[in-house]
């Protein structure tokens, strides 16, 4: 049946200024940036849907990145997108991504826009070729001082700097997730009207839920304790395995669920593989945001002071209890 008018009128734009409750300039700046950002979602969407049917979207540019790993088509397109949405918007002065190894700058917005866009453009991107979900991560923070070196030194500060974070998540349909630190909210595409309208407001993560997501491939490269908590899932009922390679669907599917999804590090990579400001810190604000818990395993994500702007750390994401489960294993073994 029809929602009602008004939900329907529910923009993004809009709701950003209720969440404000203010039609000051800074709210109208940060609801113009989450505008962009959906714009952004609604031109990787569009580019996504016709993967299969034009060059260059499919496969690999053969170069490799600045992380050693092979760079998809799909990976720079989306994040040449974030660079072109805010390169007119006089809103985003700075913009730091997994795909490039210094952040972009755009002078001409640095007197005006204060704001620092922090985005893995593309995460799962393996995903691209087989038609599978993948998403957008994003994090907004205040640029502190005038970074005259270009080295972003006040990016490397705790999460809890950030002042809007969430994700897009490309699925059978478009969807965006954000919070501003007043609870997380989703939004549906509506291709018909190329808007976000909003589906679900304050959305709280169940305390517990059967999913556990990771990938059991690296089984044998884990600490014992970890492998201990997989052993505990496998003999105890009502744990369901759910890994898709692209983890803001895992982490989504987690969110309306319940369920914890962990990416640990490993004996060669302690600090495991997801980057703190672009992926783990703006997923931990909103899973907390939703009464969730996101941990290093020894830390909040949120507390983390990275001192390297790509820095990865391990991550334990989703709700309470099965985040301390976790946690329980690797503090005390079981
Ligand atoms: P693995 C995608 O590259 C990603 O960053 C996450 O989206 C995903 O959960 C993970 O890495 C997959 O990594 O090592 O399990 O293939």
């Amino acid at each position: 049946a029809d929602r009602s008018l008004d939900r329907d009128c529910t923009t993004l734009s809009r709701h950003v200024l209720q969440q404000l409750q203010s039609f000051s300039a800074e709210a109208q700046d940060l609801s113009a940036l989450m505008n962009r950002i959906a714009l952004a979602g609604k031109l990787i969407a569009r580019h996504l849907s016709r993967a299969g049917l034009m060059e260059g979207v499919l496969g690999f540019t053969g170069e490799t990145n600045v992380q050693g790993e092979s760079v998809k088509k799909m990976d720079v397109y989306a994040n040449d997108v974030f660079i072109a949405v805010f390169k007119q918007s006089g809103l985003v002065c700075r913009l730091a991504s997994e795909e490039m190894e210094k952040p972009y700058y755009i002078p001409e917005n640095c007197p005006i826009g204060r704001y620092t866009l922090l985005y893995d453009p593309i995460d799962g991107s393996s995903n691209t070729d087989i038609n599978l979900s993948l998403g957008s991560i994003f994090s907004i923070r205040q640029q502190e001082g005038e970074d005259t070196d270009g080295s972003a030194q006040d990016l490397l500060a705790p999460g809890d700097k950030q002042i809007a974070a969430g994700y897009i998540l490309y699925g059978p349909s478009t969807m965006l997730v954000y919070t501003i630190g007043k609870g997380v909210h989703s939004f549906t595409l509506d291709p018909s009207l190329g808007e976000f309208i909003l589906t679900e407001e304050n959305i709280q993560i169940p305390n517990h839920g059967p999913v556990y997501s990771v990938n059991e491939g690296n089984f044998w490269q884990w600490d014992e304790s970890i492998r201990e908590y997989i052993r505990y899932v496998h003999r105890t009922e009502g744990y369901t395995a759910r890994y898709s390679g692209a983890m803001v669907s895992d982490i989504h599917r987690i969110l309306i669920q319940g369920g914890v999804f962990l990416y640990p590090g490993t004996v060669q990579k302690p600090e495991g593989k997801l980057r703190l400001l672009y992926e783990t810190a703006p997923l931990a604000f909103v899973i907390e945001q939703a009464g969730g818990r996101a941990t290093t395993g020894h830390e909040n994500i949120l507390d983390v002071v990275p001192t390297k702007l790509h820095q990865r750390t391990p991550l334990i994401i989703g709700s309470k209890e099965d985040v301390a489960k976790v946690e329980s294993f690797i503090q005390n073994g079981h």
